[in-house]
């Protein structure tokens, strides 16, 4: 395994630019996809939309992703604001937070499709608190302590990012597999924010 890592890169995008990408965001058919949990259809609490390089049919869980053609904007973040990656991307997952109601619970990111080692995930709109913690199932801590009592006195490890507008985060495979991130609901938030997380997708 890598040494796991996570790098944040704070206004990385100028205000000027965000706005220019926001409204090309706003132009756009997003979508509020079900998703079928404890044997019912639910609200996938905020919406998304794929934008890629070409046409690629996108899945995860139960959900079949709508593709968009990306402009050169869109396409180029990773090249212009992370020149030193020199990973290639064919598309971005665009989620929608319309107000502090929409969320993503913790997860880590199924990068089975994905030959990319970097995720980075690109911050546009309102300021939102990314929530990083600790995935109990791969960490070393754990691995090495399987006897329950020494797992029932350490306190999971879990910190809090607040991201701004033009924030760009980056990860690599590893820090996906130790730790779990979510963005939490906060009911003071009524401004939308954008999310771009780049991949690079096979099929
Ligand atoms: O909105 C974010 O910052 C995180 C998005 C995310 O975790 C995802 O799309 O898997």
């Amino acid at each position: 395994m890598d040494v796991p890592c996570i790098y944040i890169i704070k206004h990385a995008i100028s205000c000027e630019e965000s706005i220019k990408l926001q409204n090309y965001l706003d132009s756009l058919a997003f979508i509020q996809y079900k998703t079928h949990l404890w044997g019912r259809d639910i609200n996938v609490p905020r919406k998304q939309l794929m934008l890629c390089e070409r046409d690629i049919e996108y899945r995860y869980n139960d959900i079949k992703m709508k593709t968009i053609k990306w402009n050169d904007e869109i396409k180029n973040i990773p090249k212009i604001y992370l020149p030193w990656i020199k990973e290639s991307f064919n598309c971005a997952l665009v989620n929608l937070y319309r107000n502090g109601d929409d969320h993503i619970s913790p997860h880590r990111d199924d990068l089975r499709s994905h030959s990319n080692n970097a995720i980075i995930s690109v911050s546009l709109g309102a300021t939102r608190i990314f929530v990083l913690s600790e995935n109990r199932e791969r960490s070393p801590y754990y691995l090495c302590h399987n006897q329950q009592n020494i797992l029932e006195e350490r306190n999971e490890i879990k910190f809090e990012i607040i991201l701004e507008d033009g924030d760009i985060v980056c990860f690599n495979r590893s820090f996906n597999e130790l730790f779990k991130h979510s963005i939490k609901k906060e009911k003071s938030v009524m401004t939308p924010r954008y999310n771009l997380t780049f991949r690079n997708l096979i099929n």
